[in-house]
């Protein structure tokens, strides 16, 4: 058996930022106390990958193994592991859930403070690698999971138990893009029946955003896009509206996008607030992008309006927000990281709703490949082509 030693086998290893993954005989050393050896079943690609894979500013961490978004079987477990055993249906996630700490026993945070969220490219307790190529150079890992080889090696802290009868191809998505999104509109925006909820971007995160907020009772869900193929999509999701700033029809391109960018509170540009009778309940980022936002939080309603921050810009972009309307509107900004919710315990709800038909997580799946054209997947993400890809390792 291969229990308590080192495991070669395949991985797409990003070697260059922006470059080819280039598919490898890695070695996977046993796992550590605390740590399980996963056997990935099946991957997809989040976009956060494509973030980390084309950062070309320092610090590079490269060569490196890039996947987040998976399932897998427990190969082996670590010294005094007791959570987990050998054949257990798993997913790893990138935030960490301890259940020890204040923040992982509150019922308001999911961001845990014993392992907390940083973009490390190491084993988050010894911030080492488990990773080495052919030439026995070690290789980083990503957001503490990386998913993109046959066996990968995950903190107990990153791992949750899942029903398996749940099948893998769909089980993958949860682990990060659609529960960040359905997390967003359920526990961080609490979004409550009769609602209205305005998507800025309808990508994955956008789209599964919808597919909450309609679980959560929203009457009119408005998505926000400049991709006009993305309404016909969004409507199987429950979005019931659709606007995109490039074509409305009765404001110029750059009166709209001014009123985007410069909104004040009464502008009768502002498209959304005139659909929801002074601005949506709730509104979400989804794009990444800080001015974004702005036109965001601007769409909400005063008062009680909450705009919530899922899209990932550059580290160094700032808000620019008003203090007067700040202080006059009342309105909440936040932002929210794996859609507020706990790995251990809120993602085996999200498996039981789709177990019982109540979460659609099909139609997030538009294409399908083998592992070896996980490149193909890179390009068709970029394009926007896809939302998500799976593929069966
Ligand atoms: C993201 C969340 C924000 C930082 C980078 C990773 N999560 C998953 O894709
Ligand atoms: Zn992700």
């Amino acid at each position: 058996s291969s229990i308590g030693k080192p495991i070669v086998c395949k991985a797409a290893v990003a070697r260059e930022a922006g470059t080819p993954l280039v598919i490898e005989e890695v070695t996977v050393a046993a796992p550590k106390s605390n740590e399980v050896r996963i056997k990935i079943l099946c991957t997809s690609l989040c976009h956060s990958d494509l973030t980390l894979w084309s950062l070309k500013d320092p610090p590079r961490f490269f060569p490196r193994i890039l996947g987040h978004e998976a399932v897998g079987i427990v190969e082996s477990v670590g010294e005094g592991v007791e959570e987990f055993a050998e054949g257990d249906f798993v997913m790893p996630v990138f935030l960490a859930n301890c259940g020890e700490c204040t923040d992982c026993k509150s019922k308001k945070s999911n961001l845990c403070t014993t392992l907390p969220f940083k973009l490390s490219s190491m084993m988050p307790r010894d911030e080492t690698s488990r990773f080495t190529d052919s030439k026995g150079e070690f290789l980083y890992h990503s957001l503490h999971v990386s998913s993109f080889t046959e066996y990968t090696v995950v903190d107990i802290a990153h791992v949750t138990k899942v029903d398996p009868r749940i099948p893998p191809n769909r089980a993958c998505l949860l682990s990060c893009g659609v529960s960040t999104g359905v997390g967003a509109a359920w526990k961080t925006a609490q979004v409550d029946e009769g609602s209205t909820v305005a998507i800025f971007g309808l990508g994955a995160i956008g789209l599964a955003v919808a597919e909450g907020a309609r679980l959560c009772g929203a009457t009119k869900i408005i998505g926000v896009d400049v991709n006009p193929a993305k309404f016909e999509t969004g409507k199987k999701f429950g979005l019931t509206h659709f606007v995109n700033p490039k074509e409305n029809a009765t404001k110029s391109v750059s009166e709209i996008v001014n009123s985007f960018i410069h909104y004040k509170s009464n502008s009768k540009y502002n498209v959304i607030n005139e659909m929801t009778d002074g601005g949506a309940d709730f509104c979400f980022e989804c794009v990444g992008m800080a001015s974004l936002v702005e036109e965001a939080f601007a769409c909400c309603r005063k008062g009680w309006g909450k705009t919530v921050v899922l899209g990932v810009d550059k580290p160094n972009s700032k808000l620019t927000l008003s203090s007067h309307d700040v202080l006059h509107n009342g309105k909440i900004l936040t932002g929210s990281l794996f859609g507020g919710l706990k790995a251990k315990t809120d993602i085996s709800t999200l498996v039981k709703w789709y177990l019982d038909k109540k979460l659609r997580l099909d139609d997030f799946v538009t294409h399908e490949m083998k592992f070896e054209e996980i490149n193909k997947a890179f390009e068709l993400l970029i394009e926007g082509k896809c939302l998500r890809f799976r593929s069966r390792i």
